[in-house]
């Protein structure tokens, strides 16, 4: 039988099972299949899985929309950050020459590289949209170099399954899986539109996730920590996100 073909199965069938026996029966087929995301316990754990499972059999391959560059919107909407703590304020006066990107955990060489590191990888561009929870959007160019590159430089353990990150502004931190850590879109993000990445959008470095809502795509970013389990960090729901109340999984 064809992969495609065994992932509409199970995808049909994790549907047909929530439609028939009720989501808890997804719930334990998607166990077996391991597609059950971190926050999934909970009043609305069982919705969280069948849209994390069906998600991943079916789009995990599938690409964010890229725009041409007469899109690009004339103003892009920077979302209120808080006031930047100590420690971000004495990078930016100092022009982010000390700016550093740790890669730790499930990696055969730990890294730390600075932003003249970051530019020395394969630079690439991307016209994509943020689009925020709260009902607006934007399409921006993004420049960059992708994340599996950096991962793949670390000597990414083949147990990892998460990628934990982290802004240097707590309590920003956020994770993805690897179907979307090695996503060609998924992306560091060092210029938008041009110039360097201004700070209201997260400059000077930030994580760009088009396939997930805005908040996935964290700014100021300082750590990669490559894992294979979630329950460690936090209160082990897989990111700030669910501690807040909103979904691990922000697919779009
Ligand atoms: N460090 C940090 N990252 C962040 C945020 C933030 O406040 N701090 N806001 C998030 C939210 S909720 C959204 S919708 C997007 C907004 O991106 P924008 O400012 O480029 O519109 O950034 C995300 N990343
Ligand atoms: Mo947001």
């Amino acid at each position: 039988m064809k992969p495609i073909s065994r992932r509409r199965l199970i995808a049909t069938g994790l549907a047909a099972t929530a439609g028939v026996a009720g989501l808890a029966a997804a719930d334990r087929l998607a166990l077996r299949f391991g597609l059950i995301p971190p926050d999934h316990g909970g009043l609305y754990g069982a919705g969280e899985t069948l849209t994390y499972a069906a998600q991943r059999l079916l789009t995990s391959h599938s690409l964010a929309r890229e725009f041409p560059r007469t899109m690009i919107s004339k103003a892009p909407f920077a979302n209120e950050i808080a006031h930047p703590g100590e420690e971000f304020r004495r990078h930016q006066a100092a022009g982010f020459v000390d700016w550093r990107l740790a890669v730790d955990g499930m990696v055969a060489h730990p890294l730390s590289l600075s932003l003249a590191d970051l530019r020395r990888l394969p630079c690439r561009s991307q016209i994509t949209e943020v689009v925020c929870e709260e009902g607006w959007s934007y399409i921006a160019e993004w420049i960059g170099t992708p994340l599996s590159g950096v991962l793949r430089e670390a000597g990414i353990l083949p147990q990892a399954r998460y990628i934990v990150y982290y802004s240097i502004e707590h309590p920003w931190w956020e994770s993805i899986d690897m179907a979307d850590a090695l996503h060609p879109q998924t992306f560091l993000a060092l210029g938008m539109n041009d110039g360097d990445l201004p700070v209201p959008f997260g400059g000077p470095l930030r994580l760009r996730v088009p396939r997930q809502l805005g908040y996935k795509s964290v700014k100021f970013l300082v750590r990669l920590t490559a894992t294979d389990s979630l329950k460690r960090f936090g209160k082990g729901l897989g990111s700030a996100s669910p501690e807040a109340g909103y979904a691990w999984y922000a697919g779009i």
